[in-house]
């Protein structure tokens, strides 16, 4: 049987079992299709950007490996994620984080930042069917230090409360631009490395800030706020805490942003997204790996990815929910720890879509709680795979392992030349 033959074969048989426990495996496609990813350009130069001002990464976040051949310029970036994007099935997003702007090697400061400066960003998205989201950076640069947004020397502050206004407003532009809502997500590294004489002080200061910058309102952004539980030199004290984002978000109605990699090892990201849903207006993603600490390993298929994707499928929240990717890895071809990280993922959303939930649901509102373990398990081995391969042929991306020939190819011609 021919190859293709072979997958319309197997999807067809897999769909037929799927139905047997009252699952609609074409319906899963359909809506794994319209699930959008929003990939973070960061990947593709190790956090760096196009400053032009020789910053190094700061803020607490590290990349670790120097593997040749990544994007030195705008042009070099946009190649590599288009790049990525052909062996990832279906329409999706770029984040942009504000160091990314085309800035055409002037020196522009992060308070003197205009949407101008993401002109050409928001034209190429557009010619490239991608929408944008959008970063305020408040790391690697020499006004950061410890405290930003949380700083009690005025100047700081006001520096980085005049930048993080610009960047909404450049968000409302791509928004407007793309017909779409960008995506604005704010995450500041402000903590102490030692126990600081009093926790309340940053806190109410990092409160009275974002009042400040979320005063002006926005149409076409939204914006969301991102906890940490720690950054590298700064141990002992997060100002922007889960608990402090959580009540703000709950309170003024902001987006949390949910980083995978930001929470206690053994505390589950996917209890989280059922009380978030009821409490703030939407919930946005940073899925990543935590490897024995934030490390921002590449995304694999693992129980911690399952497990969010079917809590976020359970609560019906596919349209409350972003799903926006954050991780580094500079020990291996950047573009292909793109396309790892967004496949596994979209397998951990079909997965999750195939889930025999009504089922399982019968179960439990019968007490029959034997049958819902059982199934529970079984579920685990049923033949999604068939239905992976179909949602790689049927757009035309390769199926399995074949897209390793691809990315090999691209770093030969391309990368390896850089
Ligand atoms: C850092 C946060 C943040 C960054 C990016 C570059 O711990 O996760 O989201 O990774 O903004
Ligand atoms: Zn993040």
């Amino acid at each position: 049987m021919k190859r293709e033959q072979l997958i319309e074969a197997s999807f067809a048989a897999a769909a037929e079992r799927y139905m047997q426990v009252g699952v609609r495996a074409d319906r899963a496609l359909e809506r794994l299709n319209n699930l959008s990813l929003s990939l973070h350009c960061w990947q593709a130069d190790d956090v760096g950007g196009f400053e032009n001002q020789g910053g190094t990464l700061s803020g607490g976040i590290q990349v670790t490996g120097n593997y040749p051949g990544k994007a030195r310029n705008i042009d070099e970036l946009r190649a590599d994620i288009l790049e990525a994007t052909r062996y990832i099935a279906g329409r999706h997003r770029l984040s942009l984080h504000e160091i990314y702007g085309d800035f055409g090697g002037q020196a522009v400061d992060r308070d003197e930042v205009t949407p101008e400066h993401f002109a050409s960003w928001i034209q190429w998205a557009g010619e490239h069917q991608l929408k944008l989201d959008f970063n305020s950076t408040s790391f690697s640069h020499p006004k950061s230090g410890n405290l930003t947004l949380a700083s009690p020397e005025e100047p700081v502050r006001q520096f980085w409360i005049e930048h993080t206004r610009r960047c909404r407003w450049i968000a409302d532009t791509m928004g407007a631009a793309q017909n779409d809502p960008c995506m604005m997500n704010l995450w500041i590294h402000d903590g102490c490395k030692e126990i600081p004489a009093n926790r309340m002080r940053y806190r109410r200061i990092l409160e009275k800030s974002l009042d400040e910058i979320f005063s002006t309102p926005y149409e076409h952004m939204k914006d969301c706020i991102e906890a940490k539980l720690f950054g590298i030199g700064l141990e002992s004290y997060t100002v922007g805490s889960y608990d402090f984002y959580l009540g703000y978000g709950a309170r003024k109605g902001k987006i949390v942003t949910l980083d995978t990699g930001h929470f206690h090892l053994t505390e589950s990201v996917a209890d989280k997204i059922s009380s978030l849903l009821l409490f703030t207006p939407e919930i946005m993603l940073h899925v990543s790996r935590p490897v024995r600490w934030d490390s921002d390993h590449v995304v694999i298929l693992n129980d911690d990815l399952l497990d969010l994707s079917r809590e976020i499928v359970r609560c019906d929240a596919l349209e409350h929910v972003h799903i926006g990717l954050d991780y580094f890895d500079a020990t291996i071809n950047r573009i292909g720890a793109y396309v790892i990280g967004c496949r596994a993922t979209q397998k951990a959303f079909l997965q999750a879509l195939l889930e025999p939930g009504a089922l399982l649901q019968k179960y439990e509102d019968e007490g029959r709680l034997f049958e819902r373990l059982a199934l529970q398990e079984e579920a685990k081995s049923l033949p999604w795979s068939a239905v992976w391969d179909m949602f790689c042929l049927s757009n035309e991306v390769p199926v399995g392992e074949d897209y390793i020939a691809g990315i090999g190819a691209y770093e030969r011609n391309v990368t390896s030349k850089r």
